[in-house]
């Protein structure tokens, strides 16, 4: 589906006039203190000055909530307050977590209700760029803005914190006046087709953000796609941009990509480097609406100090798969709008037709619709998996799997280097084939999900275990 922010009000891109923002947009610990988070309902401004805020949820009162950063063996302490009036959860995305703090509702915590305290306490093993957010109703609740950056820091950052920027970017759907719809929040027609696409991005929290950077300086741009389904398109050639990390995971060097657009699916992380050449402006773009929209832009100074490149980052020391010895799984995606229609099983009941429907359920998974008491699969702690993941409908999916990095080892239709970069989530194409491995080193129940949330709401969602 292509972007009409053409029509959006009636307002023209083109014409955006950039606000400098600070650098970051909030402070973290900086020990090993105890992190308050209190989810809660705070106002916002989302669209352009003139317009009113909008009605969000947030994490300490503002969308995205504080970043969080540590360094890599660091014990991350949050002091989590549910101020919704809804029970909630937080997931700390990409982070290969004890299970009992990977903050599923329903799977691995219960919810924490309205009021109610929770500690989360972890030890992140590998550094490089993360995020949280609500893991109950998430289709709703990240929606209306419960997200924030996870940032660990290597032993030995690269780069230091003045160049190092954070770009959460987020797709909201604006109603006329400028403000979250929320009318339109859980309509059957975002759930059975692409999820909730927006009209408006922000890069934390704002409209098309500038960063004053020095010129001839490197720079880390993390950037975080927090939409609930957006896919965003971007050609880093277009801003002279290399690719240094997926998912959190780098990559052995800066990699040039060879093609565009890039595709950055809803929960992933691409990390860039970007030495600013000139003091001419440059713009971050989404390509994928009628024209290039510029969702952030850098503004580089004259006076910067002139340094060697920096070295590429430290690698995560991760399990290599040991594909000769593996136990293979294939996940079989069905139904949405247009899509093949199965037998479903949903809470344990064989559904036909109407009474299908009825449930409010539109996707399944091997022909079970969302959670179901049995996992997919189980394997023992070590064990190399292999998923195959068979897309039989008409849409794109964005597939994430909790508490493992895995690499793509087979894709239909394209080649699939060797040593594939390490990510967490992964696009698979309408009737197209994405096999993944991974080692099962961590024990418990992760779920596997489609990160377009409102497909994970609507059936897309199983989990496995671990034993
Ligand atoms: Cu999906």
């Amino acid at each position: 589906m292509k972007l009409t922010r053409r029509d959006f009000l009636g307002s023209s891109a083109a014409t955006a006039v950039f606000a400098t923002v600070p650098l970051r947009v909030d402070a973290s610990p900086a020990s090993e203190d105890v992190l308050e988070i209190t989810a809660g309902s705070s106002k916002q401004r989302l669209y352009r000055p003139d317009y009113p805020p909008s009605d969000l949820w947030t994490y300490n009162g503002s969308a995205p909530g504080p970043e969080i950063r540590v360094k890599r063996g660091q014990r991350v302490r949050v002091r989590f307050t549910n101020g919704l009036e809804e029970p909630t959860s937080i997931h700390w995305h990409g982070i290969r977590i004890d299970n009992a703090m990977d903050g599923v509702s329903g799977l691995t915590q219960d919810a924490v209700m309205p009021g109610e305290e929770f500690v989360y306490e972890f030890v992140a093993p590998d550094a490089g760029t993360y995020w949280y957010h609500a893991h109950n109703r998430s289709w709703n609740q990240v929606a209306r803005g419960l997200y924030g950056a996870l940032i660990i820091e290597e032993d030995d950052p690269v780069f230091d914190r003045e160049h190092d920027l954070t770009l959460m970017a987020d797709d909201w759907l604006l109603d006329r006046n400028g403000v979250l719809d929320v009318a339109s929040l859980g309509s059957p027609m975002e759930w059975s087709h692409g999820g909730r696409l927006g009209n408006w991005l922000t890069v934390n929290g704002r409209s098309q953000p500038e960063f004053k950077l020095n010129a001839g300086e490197a720079y880390r741009l993390r950037l975080i796609n927090v939409s609930n389904a957006r896919i965003l398109e971007i050609d880093p050639n277009r801003f002279d941009a290399r690719v240094i990390a997926y998912d959190g995971q780098p990559l052995a060097q800066p990699e040039i990509l060879n093609y565009e657009p890039l595709l950055i699916g809803p929960a992933q992380r691409v990390d860039f480097l970007i030495v600013p050449k000139n003091t001419n402006p440059i713009l971050i773009e989404e390509m994928s609406g009628d024209r290039p929209f510029p969702f952030a832009s850098l503004r580089p100074v004259a006076g910067g100090e002139l340094k060697p490149e920096p070295a590429g980052l430290e690698p995560n020391s991760l399990p290599e798969p040991n594909l000769n010895r593996a136990m293979r799984f294939r996940l079989d995606m069905t139904g949405g709008a247009m899509g093949t229609v199965v037998e479903t099983v949903y809470q344990g009941r064989k559904l036909k037709g109407s009474d299908f429907s009825k449930t409010g359920q539109v996707w399944a998974f091997n022909g079970i619709a969302n959670f179901a008491a049995e996992p997919s699969f189980r394997c023992s702690r070590g064990e190399t998996v292999i998923i195959e993941t068979v897309n039989r409908t008409a849409f794109v999916h964005a597939m994430h799997v909790h508490g493992h990095h895995f690499r793509i080892i087979e894709r239909s239709g394209s080649s699939v280097k060797e040593d594939s970069p390490w990510r967490d989530t992964f696009l698979v194409g309408p009737n197209q084939i994405t096999t993944i491995a991974f080692v099962a080193d961590n024990p418990g129940k992760w779920l596997f999900h489609c990160h377009m949330l409102e497909h994970a709401a609507a059936g897309m969602t199983t989990w496995f275990d671990v034993v």
